[in-house]
């Protein structure tokens, strides 16, 4: 029942109904509120955390106004929504974006100011909600902003995880991983008791015949767990439009435990089944790019699904609308294929608890789904075992096999000829055991799929999904290229360029329209222009500078030229090929004279990301960057010629001080491994130049910015397979500069050289997968050309100049638009005070 209090009561509620802050005074004043009455603090103990969480629950409230009103409109004027189903959402800190985006940081620094803090510092306090691996996650998160900022009636469904990504330590040179523990003192969620979902798992399925003598089917016993809502808000820029991002958490159905077995003195018991139902939303898996199969995974998958749909089809049915209707009020975006049980879901609630008809429920599932794939690679390509799935989820098994049935039998009568097609596109992999193909299931039940750049949508339609567009056609499949937000990666990490452009191009407009950027060309050749826009680089540098002397105890130079490699350590990644890039330098820096040396140009080399605990390899790569930097960083012969600094524990606060602060970034995936890559805008948007290979959105970069003004090298795309052939049946010669590289770590030079040899022989004895040997001498040689041109001030000052105001086309703005239009048909909606 809606408890709305009818008209004639609603006067005093109008009275009485809470305004939003305006200005620094009546910011100060719930600022001192919050202090003194929600955290029980006074002038005589606040320290800096209780000033973040008295300015965070300032905004709270502010945000929550909006929020509201943002929600009743979206009600109100029943327009089509779109739901954003993710299981990660990277969001880093909220308070400095809600501080931006509502356009009250200059009031709360200056309240803060009057009050004894400093807002940099109060900033400083907050943990970064991390409930997210990397790129997928975090463009998660830049998509409600960007759907907040363009007023879309959008909502992102995820898990609430205790436990977000974890904490990463280097200890004597290895990776160790501690627990996040996030959602101590978390001000941005509001818990919605209120708002549950019992879903049910394991159990049996039961046909019976229905009053109208049809088969139907029920799914019976097993065990239910509740799934919890939590609220966040998500505040667009400049707008009103405050959308939601709700995330589920998991607790015992039967309420907080067994009074039963605990007044017989069995407290254990009592309480397991309470932490077996919490462990579903305990912990985020840390692997990036990877899938492994295990129950929890699954159960996780189909609890966030199941509560999900529940929540979407419990509104949907609130306008008491036709199911027909159900795709012009509903858009469905899979984000991967972590969410495709929703389909599945979907269709079960139309067959099973509305009672339409196969064809008429498949219509509205198809017609609601699209999905986004990220990736390429065979080992993050979701599958799950048939004997799982029919233990867990025994109705859905079901559903599946017939979507699968009648999806080949259309396939069969259209190509009558190719029993090998069959069995290429069956959702049901023929293996032991057999295993259901997630992927398939999404194409086949969504009317769209995209790619995220365009070289890996073009690989998924040649490749992956070559038969599914033989069968589909074309149009199915699209490509929307990436983007970050402008909000976020320019404004807030880099303030002061994004005052300098603001101040050239009369105002802020650009962060809302990120093509008005090109007017910074016209400034190019400005001599007092290119001045600012270094000293901005230098100060930007200086920060990170001291952040790393802070973090790590070194002392690194900001005249030299900043390196940066960031991001999940993964081998495709191939930090390793930048590590081994490292030690030539080494090598060739200790081999050189004094006169030589007088030429090196200065270089700090940054690496920083994690790997997935399990993943040996990348761990491995971890060490031998720290193994490395123990090395050079005492080497009197090297000096400030060189210095190696791995950045613990990175993640999304880190990444906003070291973007601004890059000349160069790394980007160098073996080509046709990365969907599109993400930092690489990021870098880019900041004034950084980078080095890559043509892969991912690097090739649209160098689209937009100029071949002139990015260092590309490397093979092909279209060159991989067949090195990759002649590795493995043709004679295998590793690169003679890799080669000195290697010798220098097998005699021991950076530590037992048996730490690194499953690393060098992954190159030299097993086919090197990865191409490092094929492009290691492009990459040095690149490397030599970065060098060079970074001793020309000038002319690197205009490439970085010209690159930042050629980035237009990289905003999420941009992004969230073409889905609107080509996939969600989904209209802005302004809410108004
Ligand atoms: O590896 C891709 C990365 O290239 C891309 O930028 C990101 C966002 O689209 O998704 C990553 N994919 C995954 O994490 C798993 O598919």
């Amino acid at each position: 029942v809606e408890a709305s209090i009818p008209e004639p009561l609603r006067e005093a509620w109008r009275k009485y109904s809470v305004s939003e802050f305006g200005n620094k005074e009546e910011f100060e004043k719930e600022l001192v509120r919050h202090i003194e009455t929600t955290l029980a603090r006074s002038m005589y103990n606040c320290d800096e955390h209780a000033a973040y969480s008295g300015t965070a629950l300032a905004f709270r409230d502010r945000l929550i106004i909006e929020w509201n009103k943002t929600q009743q409109r979206q009600t109100f004027t029943d327009q089509k929504r779109v739901y954003y189903l993710s299981l990660e959402f990277l969001m880093g800190r909220a308070l400095d974006n809600a501080m931006l985006n509502v356009g009250m940081k200059d009031a709360a620094r200056d309240g803060l100011h009057d009050l004894g803090f400093r807002v940099e510092d109060v900033v400083e306090q907050e943990h970064d909600a991390a409930l997210g691996n990397g790129g997928l996650g975090r463009l998660a998160a830049c998509f409600l902003d960007s759907m907040a900022t363009l007023n879309y009636p959008a909502w992102g469904y995820g898990l609430r995880y205790r436990y977000g990504i974890f904490k990463q330590e280097i200890v004597n040179g290895y990776q160790m991983e501690v627990p996040d523990y996030w959602l101590d003192n978390n001000p941005w969620e509001f818990p919605r008791h209120e708002i549950t979902v019992d879903i049910q798992f394991y159990g049996r399925v039961k046909n019976y015949q229905d009053e109208t003598g049809k088969i139907a089917h029920s799914w019976e016993d097993g065990e239910i767990v509740q799934a919890v809502a939590y609220d966040v808000p998500i505040p667009g820029y400049g707008t009103k439009t405050t959308n939601n991002l709700r995330l589920w958490s998991s607790k015992a159905s039967s309420g907080e435990f067994d009074f039963q077995k605990f007044n017989a003195g069995d407290y254990e018991s009592a309480v397991a089944d309470q932490q077996t139902a919490e462990t579903i939303s305990a912990v985020l898996y840390p692997n990036d790019n990877l899938e492994r199969g295990k129950e929890l995974r699954l159960k996780q998958q189909y609890f966030w699904c199941a509560a999900s749909l529940f929540d979407i089809v419990r509104r949907f049915k609130k306008t008491r609308r036709a199911w027909n209707e159900f795709p012009d009020q509903v858009a469905i975006q899979l984000n991967d294929t972590h969410p495709t049980l929703a389909i599945v879901e979907l269709q079960r609630i139309l067959l099973d608890k509305e009672g339409l008809e196969w064809d008429e429920a498949w219509n509205i599932v198809t017609k609601t789904f699209g999905y986004t794939n990220h990736t390429v690679l065979p080992e993050a390509l979701e599958k799950w075992s048939v004997p799982l799935m029919q233990n867990l989820l025994p109705r859905h098994l079901q559903i599946i096999y017939d979507i699968n049935l009648l999806f080949l039998q259309s396939v069969e009568k259209r190509f009558p000829q190719d029993r090998e097609l069959l069995s290429r596109v069956s959702i049901i992999e023929e293996s032991h055991p057999k295993m259901v193909r997630m992927a398939y299931i999404a194409i086949i039940g969504s009317h769209k799929v995209n790619g995220v750049a365009e070289l890996h949508s073009d690989l998924l339609k040649t490749t992956l999904f070559k038969d599914f567009v033989k069968i589909y056609g074309p149009d199915r499949f699209t490509n929307v290229t990436n983007g970050v937000t402008p909000r976020r990666w320019l404004h807030q990490a880099n303030p002061l360029l994004s005052a300098l452009i603001a101040e050239k191009l009369g105002g802020h407009e650009f962060l809302t329209d990120l093509t008005l950027l090109d007017k910074l060309e016209a400034f190019v050749d400005d001599k007092d222009f290119r001045d600012e826009w270094a000293h901005i680089k230098t100060m930007n540098k200086l920060r990170l500078a001291k952040f790393i002397k802070r973090t790590t105890g070194h002392a690194v130079d900001p005249n030299s030229l900043f390196d940066v490699q960031v991001k999940r350590i993964h081998e495709y990644k191939r930090q390793q090929l930048n590590i081994f890039g490292v030690i030539h330098r080494y090598l060739s820096i200790k081999a050189m004279s004094a006169e030589e040396k007088k030429k090196v140009v200065p270089r700090v080399s940054i690496f920083g990301g994690k790997a997935a605990p399990g993943y040996w390899m990348a761990k491995t790569i971890i060490h031998l960057i720290n193994k490395v930097a123990d090395v050079v960083n005492k080497d009197p012969d090297v000096g400030n010629l060189l210095k190696v600094i791995f950045i613990e524990d990175y993640n999304v606060s880190k990444a906003e001080i070291i973007c601004p602060a890059s000349d160069i970034s790394e980007h160098i995936s073996t080509a046709g491994t990365e969907g599109s890559g993400t930092s690489n805008m990021k870098f880019v948007m900041n004034g950084g130049l980078i080095i890559g290979t043509c892969d991912g959105a690097n090739i649209e970069i160098t689209r937009e910015i100029g071949e002139s003004n990015i260092f590309l090298f490397g093979n092909l795309a279209e060159d991989v397979e067949e090195l990759r052939h002649r590795h493995f049946y043709g004679s295998f010669k590793l690169d003679p500069q890799l080669e000195k590289v290697f010798t220098a770590i097998k005699g021991n030079m950076f530590g037992d050289a048996a730490d690194f040899s499953a690393l060098t022989a992954s190159i030299e004895e097993h086919g090197d997968y990865y191409l490092v040997s094929d492009d290691f001498n492009s990459y040095i040689t690149t490397h030599g050309m970065v060098d060079e041109a970074f001793k020309n001030k000038e002319a690197w000052l205009a490439k970085s100049i010209t690159s930042v105001a050629r980035m237009g086309f990289f905003s999420t703005d941009r992004v969230i638009n073409e889905y609107a239009d080509s996939i969600w048909n989904v209209e802005p909606l302004v809410v108004k005070d």
